[in-house]
């Protein structure tokens, strides 16, 4: 019998967790025949919900669910995890900048970095994705946290809801569907700076594949709309559901960790924050977001070389770039404190 995964969800008592934890359940993340054995953290003060979340899964009667438990401290959570989704943090409220976030969420990551460091699986196997915002800077707290222990290249911060968010529009603006669209590129931070970049995606629209470019017709529209709509979806969002994005991000969250289990698609890429080992000029160590490609027997990614950037996307990704070395500056600051 396959050895049962752990995966460990925090914050989820919230509302991503609560999409999220079905997905992980009932094998579209890792699969129809594989176990998992589910850890589900939040705060002491939401015990009770994350008891009707246990609850709520253990009336699902899935196969692949092996065990569900609820804790609600570090050491339980993180002990002997395969793979981590950590979507626990201060979520952010209409008309909040992502600098508020950053101090009180920079603590909890550096402290969930080291209990990453003292209780996971004491292998270079464990995987995570990091969700709660300020993500890409987040993600860099944890891992420098559990250095020496976990490589960085084991931490990740999600950029694949604007990635999917980018697939979507190129798919409504040509008529085509999501299957028809690939290679979409988020650069950068998940923040507004982000860069949605089509000039490497194509569609195929009635069997004959061209580029994003020549199937749109409007550069003005993919240099302007296109770009701020991915860029303010999640903004856009909040104000209309008064709730920051719950199932798309939960979603994307597991198209992720999916992906990087079983390995991107031949031909196709995918948007994953990851540590930059200078590629493109990104400064080494920044969880910057790149097009990866992933396989599946190794489960390493690689960032996909050799990509072309006119004067127009060198200016969108100096400006995620400063912005990403501020957020890590700041957040230095903030540990230190
Ligand atoms: P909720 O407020 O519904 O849930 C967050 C949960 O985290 C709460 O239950 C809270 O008690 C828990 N929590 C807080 N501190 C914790 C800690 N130290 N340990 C464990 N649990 C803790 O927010 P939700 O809408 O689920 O959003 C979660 C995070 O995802 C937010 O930071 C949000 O900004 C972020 N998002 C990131 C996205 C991305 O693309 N990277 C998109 C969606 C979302 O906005």
């Amino acid at each position: 019998m396959t050895a049962p995964l752990r995966v460990l969800v925090t914050g989820a008592a919230g509302q991503i967790g609560y999409s999220i934890v079905i997905r992980i359940a009932d094998g579209t993340v890792f699969g129809k025949e594989q176990p998992v054995q589910l850890v589900l953290l939040d705060v002491p003060q939401c015990a009770n919900v994350l008891e009707g979340v246990v609850f709520e899964l253990q009336d699902c009667a899935l196969p692949t669910l092996h065990s569900v438990e609820a804790v609600t401290e570090e050491k339980a959570a993180f002990t002997g995890i395969d793979y981590a989704f950590l979507v626990g943090a201060m979520p952010r409220r209409e008309g909040m900048e992502r600098k508020d976030l950053l101090a009180a969420n920079v603590k909890i990551f550096k402290s969930q970095g080291k209990a990453l460091a003292e209780y996971a699986k004491p292998t270079t196997k464990v995987a995570i994705i990091v969700v709660g915002n300020p993500a890409n800077t987040n993600a860099f707290i944890a891992a420098k946290y559990a250095a020496g222990k976990i490589p960085a290249k084991n931490f990740s911060a999600m950029t694949r809801l604007d990635h999917n968010r980018a697939l979507a529009q190129l798919a409504l603006k040509t008529g085509t569907t999501i299957g028809d669209v690939k290679n979409v590129i988020i650069w950068g931070n998940h923040s507004g700076t982000q860069f949605p970049d089509v000039t490497h995606a194509t569609v195929n629209k009635n069997g004959t594949e061209t580029d994003a470019y020549s199937a749109v017709g409007d550069n003005a529209f993919l240099q302007g709309p296109f770009i701020a709509t991915v860029q303010k979806r999640g903004g856009v969002i909040i104000e209309k559901r008064k709730l920051s994005s719950a199932m798309s991000a939960a979603k994307a969250a597991c198209d992720h960790i999916h992906d990087w289990h079983f390995g991107t698609k031949a031909g196709q890429y995918v948007s994953m924050a990851v540590p930059s080992d200078g590629s493109y000029g990104i400064p080494q160590g920044l969880i910057f977001s790149f097009p990866v490609t992933i396989d599946g027997a190794t489960r390493e990614w690689k960032i996909v070389q050799g990509l072309n950037f006119d004067d127009f996307a060198k200016g969108k990704i100096a400006a995620t770039t400063k912005e990403l070395e501020e957020e890590r500056d700041d957040a230095l600051k903030a540990c230190d404190d």
